[in-house]
C-alpha cells in the first residue's frame, strides 16, 4: 500500500494558501483538506459556515484576495438593500457569497449534511480535493472576554477581536461525532501525512482536536503529523493569533505554538527569521520562508511540508502511549 494520502487540518485565510500550495502539488485523490466549523453561525436565517467556504473559494480560484474571506468578482446589492432596510449588516455577504449561504441552508433543512453539501458544492465549482468539514454536527466557538461571552462571529467581525480573551470554549464538541471519512483517513494505511496549517491554533485548529476522537486519532496515526507555524517574528501573519496568545498568557511565537500542540507534532515547520526560537523544541524543526504572498510560494512552502514529513524516521515519530 502506498503512503500516498495527505490531510490538511486546515481553518480560514492562513490554513487556505497552504492548502492551496498542497492542492497544486498533489493529485486530488491524495488530499483531503478538513475543515473547521466552529466559526460557523445561524445569521440572517442562513447557516453560514466561513472556515468551508474560504478553503472552497480558495482551492476554486474564487477567492477575494483583498479581503481574505468570500469571493472576487462581488457585488454588494443585497448588502445596500439590507442596510438601507436596517437589516444587521455587521456581517458583510455579497450578492454571489450569499447564493452559497441560501442553498447550504436549504439543502439542510431538506436533511443533507454539511459534508455532502460541501462535497456537491465543491464538484460544481471544480474544488478536486474534498473538502470535509471536521464533524456535521454543531460545534460553536464561544470566547469568555472582559465583555463576557462572546460567539465567535460577534467577537471576530462585530467586535473586530477588541476584547480580551481570558478563554475559548467549543460548544457541542463534546457530543459532537468526528466525520468518519476523517477517522478513517487518520487511521489508513495509506497516509502519507498529517498537516496542521498555519492556521490560529486556538480558533481554527484546537477547535477540529476538540472533536471526541481526533486527538487519540492523531495520536496514534501511523503517518507524521507536521505542523506550520502561524506566528512570524511574533505577529500573525493575519487575525487575532498573536494577541489571542498574548491574553491568555502565552509567549506569541512560532516556539510557543508548537509547545500548544506538544506530543501532536513529529515535525514543525517555522519561519527562517524565528530560528533562535528552535533550540529545544522538541518535534524536529524545519526553517523555511512560511509568508505565503504569492502562488510560488504556497507551492514552495507545500513541497518544504511534505519534505519534512517523509523526513521524519519511523522511530522518531512522538506518541502518547498508546492508551
Ligand atoms: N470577516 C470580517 O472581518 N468581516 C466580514 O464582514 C466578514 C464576512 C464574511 C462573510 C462570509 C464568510 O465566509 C466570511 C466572512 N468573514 C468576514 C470572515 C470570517 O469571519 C472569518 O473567515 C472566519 O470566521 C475566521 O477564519
Amino acid at each position: 500500500m502506498t503512503r500516498d494520502l495527505v490531510v490538511a487540518l486546515s481553518g480560514g485565510i492562513g490554513g487556505a494558501k497552504l492548502a492551496l500550495g498542497l492542492s497544486r502539488i498533489l493529485p486530488a485523490e491524495n488530499l483531503l483538506v478538513v475543515a473547521n466549523t466552529g466559526d460557523d453561525f445561524e445569521h440572517l436565517g442562513l447557516h453560514v459556515s466561513p472556515d468551508i467556504d474560504t478553503l472552497m473559494y480558495t482551492l476554486a480560484g474564487l477567492d477575494n484576495t483583498e479581503l481574505g474571506w468570500g469571493r472576487r468578482d462581488e457585488s454588494w446589492s443585497f448588502m445596500e438593500t439590507l442596510t438601507a432596510l436596517g437589516g444587521e449588516d455587521w456581517f458583510r455577504l455579497g450578492d454571489r457569497d450569499l447564493a452559497v449561504h441560501v442553498e447550504r441552508t436549504r439543502r439542510l433543512r431538506l436533511g443533507q449534511t454539511l459534508a455532502e453539501i460541501t462535497s456537491e458544492f465543491c464538484r460544481r465549482l471544480g474544488v478536486h480535493p474534498r473538502v470535509l468539514p471536521m464533524t456535521d454536527d454543531p460545534v460553536r466557538t464561544r470566547l469568555h472576554t472582559d465583555e463576557g461571552w462572546l460567539d465567535f462571529q460577534d467577537y471576530f467581525v462585530r467586535l473586530q477581536c477588541r476584547p480580551t480573551v481570558r478563554e475559548l470554549v467549543f460548544a457541542g464538541a463534546e457530543s459532537a461525532l468526528a466525520h468518519p471519512d476523517l477517522l478513517e483517513a487518520l487511521s489508513s494505511a495509506r497516509l502519507r501525512a498529517v498537516i496542521i496549517c498555519p492556521s490560529n491554533p486556538f480558533i481554527s485548529v484546537e477547535p477540529i482536536l476538540a472533536v471526541p476522537g481526533v486527538r487519540q486519532a492523531l495520536s496514534a496515526c501511523p503517518a507524521p503529523v507536521v505542523a506550520v507555524s502561524p506566528i512570524i517574528g511574533g505577529r500573525a501573519v493575519k487575525g487575532p493569533t498573536a494577541k489571542m496568545m498574548t491574553e491568555l498568557g502565552l509567549q506569541p511565537s512560532a516556539a510557543a505554538v508548537a509547545a500548544r500542540y506538544g506530543d501532536l507534532l513529529d515535525a514543525y515547520v517555522m519561519d527562517v527569521g524565528d530560528a533562535g526560537e528552535a533550540e529545544g523544541l522538541s518535534p524536529i524543526v524545519t526553517l523555511a520562508p512560511t509568508l505565503m504572498t504569492s502562488l510560488a510560494d504556497r507551492e514552495v512552502l507545500a513541497r518544504v511540508v511534505l519534505d519534512a514529513a517523509d523526513a521524519v524516521p519511523p522511530a522518531r515519530r512522538r506518541r502518547a502511549p498508546s492508551s
